[in-house]
C-alpha cells in the first residue's frame, strides 16, 4: 500500500506539560478551545485552514461584557495550549473525532483549577460519555446556554447539565465574534452562516441524530450581508449545512450580497439547479464554487439513505448548469454504502473526470452515534469498534456489504491518489482555455502541496500566500459578472476558477 507523507504535528497533538502549575486563576476569564484532530494525509492539508468553525466564535459572541474571552485552535500548530493567565473557565467544542483530545484537555485544565464546560455535536449525541470529563455540559444550542453558565459560575450555582433546543429564533442570536480569530492563519476568516438545518434527513447525517430537532431557520438577509461586509475579507465561505433548502430565500440573499462585490462559496444540494435562474443569481452575487453532496451514483444507495434528491442519471446535466454560470463544483462522495461493489471507486472517479468536477471529496461511510445508520449497523453487528477517533470518514469502522474493510480502505486511498494525479487534474481542466492556468495553479497548490501547507500553517503564512490569488479571482469574477449581467443567456465558456476550494 502507498503511504503518503505526513509529519508528526499533523497526526499527534502537542504534549501537555504535567509539571506546570498556575500561580493564580484569573477570574472572569474564559478560554475557548477547538481541540486537535489528526489530518488525513490522502486529502489536502489546506482544507483545515480554509475557514474556521463558527462554534466558538458564536459562543464568544454571547459572552457577557464583564467576561474576558480568548480563543485557541490547536489545529493551527502553534504549540501547547495557553495557560498564562490561567482561565477560570475553559469551554471546549467536542466532535466525535477529537473527543479523546477534548477529554485530555479537560482533565489538564480541571486538575489545575479551571471549570470546564463541554459542548458541541458529540456532547449532544453521547452526553453520558462526556459527563465525567466536565464540570458542566452544554447540550444543544450553545449561544443561549453560555451566558447562563457563566452567570451560574459567578454565583457559585453551576449545574451539571444545561439543555437548549434549536427552536429559539435564529435571527435573535448575537453575531459571531470573529475578531478573536487569527486572520493570518486562514484563507479567510469570513465563515458565514445564514441558515440552520436542512430539508433532508439523510440516515447517515448528524442532522438525523436521535433527539436533535433542528427546524430550518433563516437569518435576515441584511444581518448576513452586514456581517460579511464587516469582515473586510474578499472571500467568504458559507458553512450552512445546505444554503439552498429554500430557493426563494437563497435568491433574496443573493440579491443582498451582489452589491458587496465579493466572492463566496457554499454547500448546497444539487436541487439548486431545478431553477437555472437561481444559479444565475448566485453567480451574479459572487458565488464561485459550490460543495455538493452527490453522495453516490447508485440510486439504491440514495433510497436507503432516504435522501430526497434528483436521480444520479440527472447529475451530469445539472453539473453543466453550474459550470455554465462559472460556478466550480466540489463534489462530495460517500464510499461503502450497501449497494457499492469494488467497481464503485473507478466508476466514481471516472464520472468526476467525465464531468470535469474541479474538486471532489471522498468519505468512507461512517455511522455517527445516535443516527439511524449507527443503529442499523449496531443491530446487524457490523461495527468493527467504537474508537471515535477513527470515525473521521477516512477510516473503515464497519463491515461493508460487498467488500472487505481493507478493500474499502484501499479503494478510498486510490480515489484520492487518482484525483490528485497529474493526468486527472489535466483531464478535468475547464473548457475555457483562459481558465486553465488559474485552474492548474489552484489544483497544484491545493492538491499536491501538503509539505507547503504544513509550512504555511506552522508559520502563519496561509493568508499571505492565498490573498493575492483570492484577489485575482475576485477581479476576474467581477468581469464575468459584468458580462453575465449584460446577457440574458449563460455565457459561452464562462469557466473561471476560484482561489478558494
Ligand atoms: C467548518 C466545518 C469544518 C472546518 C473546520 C472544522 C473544525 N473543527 O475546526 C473543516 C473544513 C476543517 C472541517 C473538516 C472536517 N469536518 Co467539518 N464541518 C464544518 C461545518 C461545515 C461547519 C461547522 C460550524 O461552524 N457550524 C456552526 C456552529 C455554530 O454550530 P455547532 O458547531 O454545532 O456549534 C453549536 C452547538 O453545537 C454548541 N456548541 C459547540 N461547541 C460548543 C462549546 C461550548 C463550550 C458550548 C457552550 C456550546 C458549544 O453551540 C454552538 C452554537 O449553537 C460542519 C457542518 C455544520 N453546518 O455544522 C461540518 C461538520 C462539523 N464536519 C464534519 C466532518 C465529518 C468533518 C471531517 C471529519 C470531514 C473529513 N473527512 O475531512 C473534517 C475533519 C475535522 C474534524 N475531525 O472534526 C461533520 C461532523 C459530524 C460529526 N457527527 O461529528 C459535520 C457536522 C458535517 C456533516 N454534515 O457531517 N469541517
Ligand atoms: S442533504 Fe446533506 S446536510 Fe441535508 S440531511 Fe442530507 S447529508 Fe445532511
Amino acid at each position: 500500500m502507498h503511504h503518503p507523507w505526513v509529519p508528526r504535528e499533523m497526526t499527534l497533538p502537542p504534549r501537555l506539560d504535567r509539571e506546570m502549575q498556575p500561580n493564580t486563576v484569573r477570574l472572569r476569564y474564559a478560554l475557548l478551545m477547538n481541540p486537535f484532530y489528526p489530518k488525513d494525509p490522502h486529502a489536502s492539508f489546506g482544507k483545515h485552514v480554509l475557514t474556521p468553525t463558527l462554534a466558538l466564535t458564536s459562543i464568544a459572541g454571547a459572552t457577557p461584557a464583564n467576561w474576558e474571552v480568548t480563543y485557541w485552535d490547536e489545529n493551527l500548530l502553534q504549540g501547547p495550549p495557553p495557560w498564562e493567565p490561567f482561565p477560570q473557565v475553559v469551554g471546549i467544542t467536542v466532535h466525535l473525532t477529537f473527543a479523546q483530545r477534548a477529554y485530555e484537555l479537560a482533565e489538564w485544565y480541571r486538575s489545575r483549577g479551571a471549570r470546564v464546560v463541554l459542548g458541541g455535536l458529540h456532547v449532544l449525541s453521547c452526553p453520558e460519555e462526556a459527563a465525567p470529563h466536565a464540570d458542566a455540559l452544554a447540550i444543544g444550542e450553545g449561544v443561549q446556554l453560555w451566558p447562563r453558565i457563566l452567570r451560574d459560575i459567578e454565583t457559585g450555582k453551576l449545574q451539571k447539565t444545561y439543555r437548549a433546543d434549536y427552536h429559539h429564533p435564529y435571527r435573535e442570536d448575537p453575531p459571531p465574534r470573529r475578531s478573536l480569530l487569527s486572520t493570518k492563519s486562514f484563507l479567510t476568516t469570513a465563515s458565514l452562516i445564514a441558515t440552520r438545518g436542512c430539508h433532508n434527513r439523510c440516515g447517515f447525517c448528524y442532522l438525523a441524530t436521535d433527539g436533535l430537532k433542528m427546524p430550518y431557520q433563516m437569518r435576515d438577509v441584511e444581518q448576513v450581508v452586514e456581517e460579511f461586509q464587516a469582515t473586510s475579507q474578499p472571500y467568504g465561505v458559507f458553512v450552512d449545512n445546505n444554503l439552498g433548502s429554500r430557493p426563494e430565500y437563497l435568491k433574496q440573499l443573493c440579491r443582498g450580497l451582489r452589491p458587496l462585490e465579493k466572492v463566496w462559496s457554499a454547500a448546497v444540494t444539487i436541487d439548486v439547479t431545478d431553477d437555472p435562474s437561481l444559479v444565475r443569481e448566485m453567480a451574479l452575487a459572487g458565488c464561485t464554487g459550490v460543495f455538493v453532496g452527490f453522495e453516490s451514483l447508485e440510486n439504491d444507495n440514495l433510497m436507503d439513505a432516504r435522501k430526497r434528491t434528483p436521480q444520479p442519471a440527472e447529475y451530469s446535466r445539472r453539473v453543466s448548469i453550474l459550470h455554465d454560470y462559472g460556478i466550480q463544483v466540489n463534489g462530495s462522495f460517500v464510499l461503502g454504502f450497501d449497494h457499492d461493489r469494488k467497481s464503485v471507486f473507478e466508476k466514481t472517479v471516472g464520472w468526476i473526470e467525465e464531468n470535469r468536477l474541479e474538486c471532489a471529496t471522498f468519505h468512507i461511510l461512517t455511522p455517527y452515534p445516535g443516527t439511524p445508520l449507527f443503529k442499523q449497523m449496531e443491530a446487524e453487528n457490523r461495527l468493527l469498534h467504537k474508537n471515535w477517533t477513527l470515525y473521521d470518514t477516512g477510516h473503515v469502522v464497519f463491515r461493508p456489504r460487498h467488500m472487505t474493510p481493507e478493500e474499502l480502505a484501499e479503494g478510498y486511498a486510490w480515489c484520492y491518489r487518482r484525483l490528485f494525479s497529474h493526468s486527472s487534474i489535466w483531464r478535468r481542466r475547464p473548457a475555457d482555455p483562459r481558465a486553465v492556468l488559474p485552474y492548474l495553479a489552484m489544483s497544484y497548490l491545493y492538491k499536491r502541496s501538503n509539505r507547503l501547507w504544513h509550512f504555511l500553517i506552522r508559520h502563519q503564512l496561509t493568508a499571505q500566500v492565498w490573498r493575492p490569488l483570492v484577489e485575482l479571482t475576485r477581479r476576474r469574477h467581477l468581469a464575468l459578472r459584468k458580462r453575465l449581467a449584460d446577457s440574458d443567456a449563460p455565457l459561452a465558456c464562462p469557466a473561471i476558477v476560484a482561489a478558494g476550494v
